[in-house]
């Protein structure tokens, strides 16, 4: 069974997922073991690695040293063509359908492929969609684009459903690594009641509150980076989600 197939039919039960995301930037090298022992030891599905602004081979090394300590799929959620790595299982293909800077829409994707022929690593295109919360985010000084704005909730699901119907096989709604106010409920509502398709949420969750609000509106995978960073007893404070 293929990563996606997993997270497909994870969605249709209505099982729940999460991601615990592991920023190579932030990341001290030393502590893997030990974080990734606490993230076999919780309720976490998957392990994804990415940044925004990570330096070459960093995600490399890392990503070869995680999977050193655990059974749970490695996903690649890149910033950029550098953070490629085969050592990991899939590669989220992102393209940042939120904006309208043709890099992050097919440049970076076309560029990626001399790397990609030469892996095996299972390929999602993945539609993502930067929401305003209240701060500037690292996305969106990188990529040169404007978040959503919150409270057009329609022009996101439609920009959600135009991801599908090009074909994409997720789509990730983010807020941005620390943001302010993770996506609200109603925005994860809204989408998810237009779409076939698997939706990942992301960026600003910090309670456990916040991740119950996420599944129950329809999130089917969650990603939570910073709040496991600062504090791994995080991981306990999720255990009956
Ligand atoms: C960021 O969605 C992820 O890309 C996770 O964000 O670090 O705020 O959990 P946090």
């Amino acid at each position: 069974e293929s990563i996606y197939q997993h997270i497909y039919k994870a969605c249709k039960k209505r099982e729940k997922l999460l991601a615990v995301l592991i920023d190579p930037d932030k990341f001290a090298f030393s502590n893997t073991k030990s974080f990734v022992e606490k993230v076999n030891q919780s309720v976490a599905t998957h392990v994804f690695v990415g940044g925004s602004t990570v330096a070459e081979h960093i995600t490399e090394i890392l990503v070869a040293e995680i999977k050193k300590h655990t059974q749970l799929p490695v996903v690649l959620f890149p910033g950029d063509v550098t953070q490629i790595t085969d050592k990991a299982d899939a590669l989220l293909f992102l393209s940042l359908i939120s904006g309208r800077n043709p890099e992050y829409l097919i440049g970076k994707h076309v560029e990626s492929v001399s790397k990609l022929r030469k892996t095996q690593l299972e390929i999602i295109p993945t539609g993502y969609i930067l929401v305003q919360n209240g701060k500037e985010t690292a996305v969106q000084r990188i990529t040169g684009t404007e978040p959503m704005p919150r409270n057009n909730i329609q022009n996101i699901v439609d920009t959600a459903v135009a991801g599908q119907f090009l074909g994409m096989k997720l789509i990730y709604l983010e807020a941005g690594s620390g943001a302010l106010h993770p996506i609200t409920s109603e925005i994860i509502q809204s989408v998810k009641r237009e779409l076939n398709i698997p939706l990942i949420v992301g960026g600003g969750i910090r309670k456990k509150n916040q991740l119950d609000v996420a599944y129950k509106a329809g999130a089917d995978l969650v990603v939570i980076g910073t709040a496991f960073e600062e504090d791994t007893s995080f991981f306990d404070a999720i255990k009956n989600h």
